[in-house]
């Protein structure tokens, strides 16, 4: 598949999708949002693929939604537009999503990038969300995700006054995981990707499904998701085989079976 505002390639297990629109500090346009739903699609359904990255450049990851194809659209256009839903496809991808974040992430920069499992940082990071200034609010979970991560006092200076989070500051929030130099912030990301990629499948699968059901359920529902996927592994090959390995003092040999 040919992109023309992605850059997507395929490394040690890794599926890497670079945002590929510098000129415009990769603002997130229907075009490439589209594209980079087929391209996270695609990597979900490889065999080949064991984890996904998502990343910009140095500059910016990404600096929003595009304004200038947002500008004149009505609230029906917002509403019926499937490009826009395109959005949601990082919400279901099944396996896990780093961000590579340097520069700005900025509204829909910054929602996508918490809606990844794991964001890392460069230290020229900078996340926010500056839709006030547009005379709107954000849209893809700015007022929601940002809220549990940063508590209420800070979510409405960031969603009200644009208050922006220094890489650092994020990571101390709990939102970024770590923090790296410009040079090494990328290499670092496919590093922690290509160890994802390579523990056991099924086991990987489930366990992103039951923390992201820390953020949707009560806790007693919470609990009993997570027994279910827990008991569900026992009929694993992957999982005899890893016991078996601990025991024979061997590493283990993972089917994602
Ligand atoms: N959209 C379109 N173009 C953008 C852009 C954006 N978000 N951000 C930057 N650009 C373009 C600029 O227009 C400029 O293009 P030319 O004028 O050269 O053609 C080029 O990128 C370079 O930008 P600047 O000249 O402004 O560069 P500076 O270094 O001076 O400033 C900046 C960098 C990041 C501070 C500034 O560009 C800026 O403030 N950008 C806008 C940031 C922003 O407001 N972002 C939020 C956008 S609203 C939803 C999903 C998502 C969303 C909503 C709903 N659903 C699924 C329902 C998300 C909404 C948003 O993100």
């Amino acid at each position: 598949m040919e992109y023309q505002y992605l850059i997507v390639e395929k490394k040690n297990r890794v599926g890497l999708i670079r945002f590929n629109r510098p000129k415009a500090l990769n603002a997130l346009s229907p075009e490439l949002m589209a594209e980079l739903g087929e391209a996270l699609e695609a990597f979900d359904a490889d065999p080949e693929v064991g984890a996904i990255v998502l990343t910009g450049n140095e500059r910016a990851f990404a600096a929003g939604a595009d304004i200038k194809a947002m500008a004149n659209a009505s609230a029906v256009e917002m509403l019926m537009n499937d490009l826009i839903q395109r959005w949601e496809t990082i919400l279901h991808v099944k396996k896990p999503v780093i961000a590579a974040v340097s520069g700005y992430a900025l509204g829909g920069g910054f929602e996508l990038a918490m809606a990844c499992d794991m964001i890392i940082a460069s230290e020229s990071a900078q996340f926010g969300q500056p839709e006030i200034n547009l005379g709107i609010i954000p849209g893809f979970g700015g007022t929601q995700r940002l809220t549990r991560a940063v508590g209420k006092a800070l979510a409405m200076e960031m969603v009200l006054l644009d208050r922006r989070l220094s890489a650092e500051e994020a990571r101390q929030f709990g939102l970024v995981n770590h923090v790296f130099p410009v040079e090494t912030y990328l290499d670092e990301t496919m590093k922690l990707a290509r160890k994802l990629a390579h523990q056991a499948p099924v086991a990987v699968r489930l366990g992103k499904e039951a923390v992201n059901k820390a953020f949707e359920l009560s806790l007693q529902e919470g609990l009993a998701f997570e027994r279910r996927a827990f008991h569900l592994l026992f009929a694993t090959e992957d999982q005899k085989e890893g016991m078996a390995a601990f025991i024979e003092k061997r590493p283990p040999q993972w089917k994602g079976r």
